[in-house]
């Protein structure tokens, strides 16, 4: 992999200031994924010379691109990807669909799409590995899109049997819940919809995200990011290399419920290269030594990271 003096952003994108490059040369996990396994959160950012960045975006990357994707897969052990579309390329897919293609079979994608989009388009995306659309309500990240164009677009995309995968923060999950449970079609919820993990696992704002999965079965949810969602931080991380010693571990009893109680319903991803992190940047390699602490035992490991992102997928080969 390059090393990030390298990684200057190329084209005429200069990198949000305070933006950190992803984290080169990561670790071998001490975890052995199972064979198979879907890495099913991750995304591709340009490269900018090839793939220009999109002039509504919120934040400009540095450059993370398909090659540099499928090198972490083989040195993590997985065996797929899911590339979800980022929102510092809003609705221009193209790099996306690259990095899909590129991958020959090995990788599905997660498109941003507009009213405008018509069927050609995303027929030619769905014969590129495309099987779902995002809708983001996190209000750092984009521009408000009225709620019937998004239904317009959910009704649209069941024709070729996509799903919709939504990202909000906890607080709006109130406010959103109607629009959330009028979508008909499956939908996965990015990283737990985000939770403020100093508010207790059993409290009313996580009971409300519990009961939003537990009420409606077309509900999944990655229990990704808990770098992204950890206040007390990776700790072990980049030091003695023990996870026991405290890396993010106010993240874990909200995963594990999740994963226990749902898991016929839940995926797992890195979510390289890591957008707007500011603080530190994990060792993808420490992050997949996580998982057993959220998905207990083979069973579920099994599940999280195989059966069912290949149920969602690649149902012809589940
Ligand atoms: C994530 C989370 C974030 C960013 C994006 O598309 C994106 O820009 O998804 C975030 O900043 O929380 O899932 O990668």
């Amino acid at each position: 992999m390059r090393k990030p003096a390298e990684m200057a952003t190329t084209g005429n994108f200069t990198k949000t200031a305070g933006w950190m490059d992803w984290y080169t040369g990561p670790s071998r996990p001490r975890f052995r994924v199972p064979a198979g396994a879907v890495d099913a959160h991750c995304h591709v950012f340009g490269p900018g010379a090839e793939f220009p960045f999109a002039p509504e975006r919120k934040y400009t990357p540095c450059d993370a691109s398909k090659t540099e994707l499928y090198a972490l897969r083989e040195r993590l052990g997985f065996a797929r990807n899911v590339v979800v579309q980022a929102t510092c390329h809003g609705a221009d897919n193209r790099a996306m669909v690259d990095a899909l293609v590129h991958a020959k079979g090995k990788a599905r994608g997660v498109a941003t799409v507009k009213r405008s989009v018509t069927d050609q388009q995303i027929q030619s995306m769905h014969d590129a590995g495309v099987r779902g659309v995002r809708f983001n309500f996190v209000k750092r990240l984009v521009d408000f899109t009225p709620k019937d164009e998004l239904l317009e677009i959910a009704g649209r995309i069941t024709k070729w049997g996509w799903h919709v995968v939504i990202y909000f923060e906890a607080v709006d999950l109130p406010e959103l819940w109607d629009f959330f449970t009028a979508l008909p079609t499956t939908v996965v919820v990015d990283h737990m919809g985000r939770p403020d993990v100093s508010k207790p696992v059993d409290g009313p704002e996580f009971e409300l995200f519990v009961k939003f999965m537990r009420e409606h079965n077309n509900v999944w949810s990655k229990v990704s990011c808990p770098e992204r969602l950890s206040i007390t931080g990776p700790k072990a991380l980049h030091g003695e290399k023990n996870l026991e010693q405290g890396a993010y571990t106010d993240v874990i009893p909200f995963a594990k419920r999740i994963v226990d109680e749902f898991p016929d319903r839940v995926l797992w991803g890195t979510d390289w290269p890591h957008p707007n992190l500011k603080d530190h940047m994990p060792d993808d390699g420490l992050l997949v030594d996580f998982i057993p602490y959220i998905a207990t035992t083979a069973e579920l490991q099994q599940k999280l990271l195989v059966t069912n992102p290949m149920r969602l997928y690649w149902p012809k080969e589940a």
